[in-house]
């Protein structure tokens, strides 16, 4: 039940040649750099890596609430507190815009956490790790964070309208949570010999998984080719995980802290860093449901789906009790009363 898989397609991309009239404008529109809009034309799988994609997205703003709400009652400070209550709030408001971006394409909010609940879509793998103390909280923020603005800014450009209007105000919000995530560093970085330790071992457990929140090597992706034909996503995984390495290395440098990594170094031939791939293996393990918190993450969002229950039957009769007196005093104001 708490595997995260979905069945992919992964056949390639069509030539001209190959596309219909309707196929033929679509792309012709895509490669114009137009956005698509609901209400457009689009090709059936253009539609589902959508869903797929952004449905994935915000269920990945859901569940990445846990790992850190779990520390608000423990935040050292009340200023502290404050600030990762507001950024955890934040990630809900996340999922909300993506959940409403991804109903524009014909699906509920109601079918993707149905199919999230049933293990049959995925979430990112980052958030199937334990923050296990208060240093976890400023690497995730640091490093999380830091990944998905990598991310996010790329997708701002992506080809659906409103997915890219919505990464445009979380992109603005994200930058926040990776300051936030960085100052909680500073102070761990600069502290006792202990909290130094905490740093360090933070970044020790989160650097390899972080890289693995771009998804597996290009030559492996099996969904970039035809995404970036429809410039779903602009930038390859393997392109967007280099930016990522290239500007958070100078950061573990200020932070006085070291990478866990012992092949890092700069290539100058390249303009960037030369680093070690992540253990693929244990990547594919972790989004098969076999990582250290899937069966944690996912079974906290479906005893929040169970325990919501109620709330939502609240609401929908409340709904439906004020359109029947609406309908009711409609009926009566036309003197056609039933
Ligand atoms: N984790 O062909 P590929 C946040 C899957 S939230 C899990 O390269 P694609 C935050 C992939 O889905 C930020 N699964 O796929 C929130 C596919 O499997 P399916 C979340 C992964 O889609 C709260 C298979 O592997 N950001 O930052 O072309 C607090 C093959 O991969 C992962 C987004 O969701 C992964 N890491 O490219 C704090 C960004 N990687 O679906 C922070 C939006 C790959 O065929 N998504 N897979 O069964 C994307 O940009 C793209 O979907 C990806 C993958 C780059 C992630």
């Amino acid at each position: 039940m708490y595997a995260q898989m979905v069945k992919t397609s992964g056949s390639g991309v069509k030539s001209r040649s190959e596309m219909g009239a309707q196929e033929q404008a679509f792309q012709a529109r895509i490669d114009a750099g137009d956005k698509i809009e609901p209400r457009d034309w689009m090709p059936d799988e253009y539609r589902k890596t959508l869903i797929r994609q952004i449905g994935q997205h915000a269920h990945s703003e859901i569940v990445g609430q846990l790992p850190e709400g779990n520390w608000i009652t423990r935040a050292p400070t009340l200023e502290r507190k404050a600030i990762l209550l507001a950024k955890v709030q934040d990630e809900a408001g996340h999922g909300l815009y993506l959940y409403c971006a991804a109903e524009t394409l014909g699906v509920s909010r109601d079918e993707l956490l149905t199919e999230l609940h049933a293990g049959r879509m995925k979430y990112s793998s980052i958030f199937n790790y334990p923050t296990l103390n208060w240093a976890d909280i400023g690497a995730v923020g640091w490093l999380v964070d830091g990944a998905a603005i990598v991310n996010q800014v790329a997708l701002q450009r992506t080809s659906y309208g409103p997915y890219s209007r919505a990464m445009v105000r979380i992109c603005k919000e994200e930058s926040f949570h990776a300051r936030q995530g960085f100052v909680i560093m500073m102070k761990m970085a600069s502290g006792t010999p202990a909290q130094r330790a905490m740093a360090q071992d933070a970044l020790d457990r989160l650097w390899y998984p972080s890289l693995m929140m771009f998804g597996p090597s290009d030559k492996d992706s099996v969904h970039s080719e035809q995404s970036m034909a429809w410039k779903i996503k602009v930038k390859s995984n393997d392109e967007l995980r280099q930016k990522y390495v290239d500007q958070t290395i100078p950061q573990i440098e200020y932070l006085g802290l070291k990478c866990p990594d012992a092949d890092i170094r700069w290539n100058g031939e390249k303009g960037g860093y030369d680093f070690s791939e992540p253990d693929w293996a244990e990547f594919y393990e972790v989004i098969k449901g076999n990582g250290p918190c899937n069966k944690e993450r996912l079974g906290a969002r479906v005893k929040a789906w169970d325990d919501g229950e109620w709330v939502r039957d609240g609401l929908m009769a409340h709904a439906q009790k004020k359109a029947a007196a609406k309908h009711a005093a409609a009926q009566e104001g036309s003197g056609n009363v039933e």
